[in-house]
């Protein structure tokens, strides 16, 4: 074994050094098959000191170092060259690769994806999270991550950094430059550069992240970024919904449903996907108005790819995705069913916390949330499956979570049995209080619907939240 590979073996361990040429052939031709070159080995190093310590052993044996992400870039410039290395700016003023080719820095192992920061929409994610898996993490969060590829299982982070990939979404949310507030990096020399606050503001000399973006490894190496999202879903359907208010004065529905409820209709009724393919959220907005208010929708923005019904057998069948959302639920189990209000602003915070405290409840079990509803009005259909039907558990949290953002815990269906004891959640104690002295006042032996709309001033649990109560702010 060569100094060179021995120095490696100890920066990553000699698991994670590779140098039979079977294994090489796959780092060192890129996807076309038209671009391959000559590697001494590939190393993949497991956090970011390893990187360094890899490119301070190159710079000392004076070797070339290729990044690699998912080998997916389509220009030869995730292999080595096919000729042996020559260094420096002009090409000329380094050695030949000593040990065969150049070394190959695979960024495969480095996959630490923190969590989704829903407050400021910001992920960090390392150089080796395909693209794939952090569009599920973001997803998972009710958020999306800008750019989408069709290699996205393949694609990484830290390439589609160093390519300035653009994707399939650019149109809307520009290319990988402008989802990017931050890297972690390591220079040429070893040293590491770590700029992953994500500070929205800041003005304090060079933006290096930026630098990077398509510098395609020529200038740093790349280990982690901190990343934009955008609010997936619920947030971009209410934005749709009120441009199009804006647009036309006749919309007289805008309803949401995503994709776990679309999935569970077409699993029953065998109905296609209403677009051309499967989307993370959908808005199903009826208009009533002329062929001039058709040329003001123009003007709202609506996605390429949006359908369109004219005649009423159209919308009947985009309708149908919508309407039989309800029955596809009850034909796969008996449902928690929490009919939520929360103010139009607090939809997309109140969606991106959602998923958590429903998992909070399930405890590791896998408890599909369907969510859907009128979205004009903040009315969320929250429907969880899984849980006993008489375990409230995730009732009350879901509950709890509309209340902290200022929602109700009823916004249509009313507080039936099912709710008595949240109803504390919505409205104030002497509230509370005065609707009993209405109701008392009229039904004085209470003879009427008893055990529904009021807790059961007998049963102690409903006094926690009652006894809480304050009018929830709105905010
Ligand atoms: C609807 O909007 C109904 O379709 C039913 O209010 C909601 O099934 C539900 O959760
Ligand atoms: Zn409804």
């Amino acid at each position: 074994m060569s100094s060179l590979l021995r120095d490696l073996a100890g920066a990553v361990g000699e698991p994670h050094l590779l140098t039979d040429p079977a294994v090489l052939a796959g780092y060192t031709t890129d996807w076309t098959r038209r671009y391959h070159g000559t590697a001494c080995c590939v190393v993949r190093p497991g956090s970011a000191a390893e990187v360094s310590e890899v490119v301070r052993c190159c710079a000392r044996h004076a070797a070339a170092l290729v990044p690699q992400g998912g080998n997916t870039g389509l220009v030869g410039g995730s292999v080595p060259a096919a000729d042996s290395y020559r260094g420096g700016p002009d090409g000329h003023g380094g050695q030949d690769g000593r040990d065969g080719g150049a070394v190959v820095l695979s960024a495969t192992r480095l996959t630490a994806l923190g969590p989704v920061d829903t407050l400021a929409a910001q992920v960090t994610a390392g150089a080796g999270v395909t693209i794939g898996q952090l569009r599920a993490h973001a997803a998972r969060a009710g958020f999306e991550y800008g750019v989408d590829l069709a290699s996205r299982d393949s694609a990484t982070v830290g390439g589609t950094i160093a390519t300035n990939a653009g994707g399939m979404h650019g149109i809307r949310y520009g290319p990988t430059r402008a989802q990017l507030l931050g890297v972690a990096a390591v220079l040429a020399d070893g040293c590491v550069i770590n700029r992953l606050s994500g500070l929205p503001a800041e003005s304090a000399g060079y933006d290096l992240a930026q630098l990077l973006a398509g510098s395609e490894g020529t200038l740093a190496v790349i280990t982690a970024a901190r990343l934009r999202l955008w609010p997936a879903g619920v947030a971009e359907a209410a934005a749709l919904q009120a441009a199009i208010r804006a647009a036309v004065p006749g919309i007289r529905a805008a309803e949401y449903f995503e994709a776990a409820g679309l999935d569970l209709v077409r699993k029953r009724t065998g109905l296609a996907l209403p677009l051309g393919r499967a989307r993370a959220a959908y808005l199903l907005a009826e208009i009533a108005g002329t062929a001039v208010d058709a040329g003001r929708l123009s003007g709202a923005g609506l996605p390429p790819d949006a359908a369109v019904a004219l005649d009423r057998s159209g919308r009947a069948a985009l309708w149908a995705y919508r309407e039989r959302i309800t029955e596809a639920i009850s034909a796969s189990g008996i449902p928690h069913k929490m009919d939520v209000a929360v103010p139009v602003a607090r939809l997309a915070a109140f969606r991106a916390e959602l998923d958590g405290v429903v998992s909070a409840v399930a405890g590791g079990r896998d408890w599909p949330v369907i969510v859907f509803g009128h979205i004009g009005v903040g009315n969320l259909h929250v429907n969880v499956l899984g849980p006993d039907p008489g375990d409230t558990g995730v009732d009350e949290a879901v509950s709890r979570l509309a209340a902290a953002h200022g929602g109700s815990v009823s916004a249509e269906h009313g507080i039936g049995r099912a709710k008595t004891r949240w109803l504390g959640l919505t409205r104030a104690a002497p509230e509370i209080a005065a609707m009993r002295a209405i109701k008392t006042a009229l039904d004085p032996a209470g003879l009427l619907n008893p055990g529904v709309l009021f807790p059961d001033c007998e049963d102690p649990e409903w006094r926690t939240p009652a006894t809480a109560a304050t009018s929830p702010t709105p905010t």
